[in-house]
């Protein structure tokens, strides 16, 4: 999919043009993947361009910088007042919004503190990762052969821009195969996540999802069904999940900021069907709450204006 082009970037302190957000070609994370992102989005409210958990994620950024020894050279109000320049910059209602923090130009071996760390964040129109058709009617995933990296080796607590070479392996290994979406076990044989989604499963009214410790991330948007669904009085617990939770479950969807609350249709060719009424409910919650109609989930909405 072609990232449709804007005006401008947000990069170091300063909005360039989009064909400007250039770097060098021996910038550190090019080479070794050592640099961190987010996901966020904006959405369209009664009220004008809202992004959905703007702080909750910025603190992610941090968490993920803290762990490779990279903190940021913005503070979170910065940075929060940065996101919200670059969407007006570009006078979008709702768009996609992928703040990085990178090891930059300066050093190549792979002890990186002496390159500096460059900071930028982009915006885009971005439509629904697994399609709308997806959303409505759910997608075929698949488990991939390849397992999520174990957060020994790679912590999955940080959204790490080389760590994704692990996500990208499964997603290309099951679209090839005509499936939308990987899901990945770990080392222990336990559900961790989607290629780029965390993964929840009902049985008997029960909603069920992998805690972080199965390699899952601590996905903003995990945090937030996992709310509705206490909001619902839906029973709702972290739990290890083995592939066979999924062919038994009674529906299962995926969750992500760019796949938004995306149910599952089938699972290796196992028939779940369409999606089920706890899935509809709190996906039709979420939607409700990021597009500004809810006004008890209004602390998760920050406006750009
Ligand atoms: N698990 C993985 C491996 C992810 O990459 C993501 C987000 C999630 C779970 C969900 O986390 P959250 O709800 O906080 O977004 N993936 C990115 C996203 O923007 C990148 C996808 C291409 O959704």
């Amino acid at each position: 999919m072609p990232i449709p082009e804007v005006e401008k970037i947000w990069m170091d302190g300063e909005l360039v043009d989009w064909k400007d957000a250039t770097i060098h070609l021996l910038s550190h994370s090019l080479h070794y993947g050592s640099g961190v992102f987010e996901g966020i989005r904006a959405y369209e409210t009664p009220r004008g361009a809202a992004v959905f958990r703007l702080a909750d994620h910025l603190e992610r950024l941090e968490r993920s910088g803290l762990i490779y020894h990279m903190p940021l050279p913005y503070n979170l109000e910065e940075l929060i007042e940065a996101t919200k320049m670059v969407i007006r910059a570009n006078g979008l209602k709702s768009c996609y919004i992928r703040p990085i923090a990178f090891r930059g130009y300066g050093e190549m071996g792979l002890h990186p503190l002496a390159a500096p760390v460059n900071v930028a964040i982009a915006v885009w129109p971005w439509g629904a990762y697994l399609g709308e058709e997806g959303i409505e009617h759910g997608v075929k995933a698949k488990v991939s052969s390849f397992r999520r990296n174990e957060t020994n080796s790679i912590p999955t607590a940080a959204k790490a821009t080389g760590q994704y070479l692990n996500s990208i392996l499964a997603k290309m290994e099951v679209t090839e195969a005509g499936y939308d979406e990987a899901v990945l076990l770990n080392m222990h044989g336990h559900i961790a996540d989607g290629a780029g989604e965390n993964i929840f499963v009902v049985r008997k009214g029960v909603v069920a999802t992998p805690p972080t410790s199965s390699g899952a991330l601590e996905g903003i948007t995990r945090d937030s069904i996992i709310r509705i669904a206490e909001d619902f009085e839906i029973p709702c617990r972290e739990k290890d999940l083995i592939r066979t939770d999924l062919y038994t479950a009674d529906e299962a969807f995926f969750t992500g900021t760019a796949a938004e609350v995306v149910p599952i249709r089938s699972i290796d060719d196992r028939v779940i069907g369409d999606p089920g009424p706890i899935t509809r409910r709190i996906q039709e919650k979420f939607f409700e709450i990021v597009k500004g109609q809810d006004p008890a989930y209004e602390s998760w909405l920050e406006y750009v204006d």
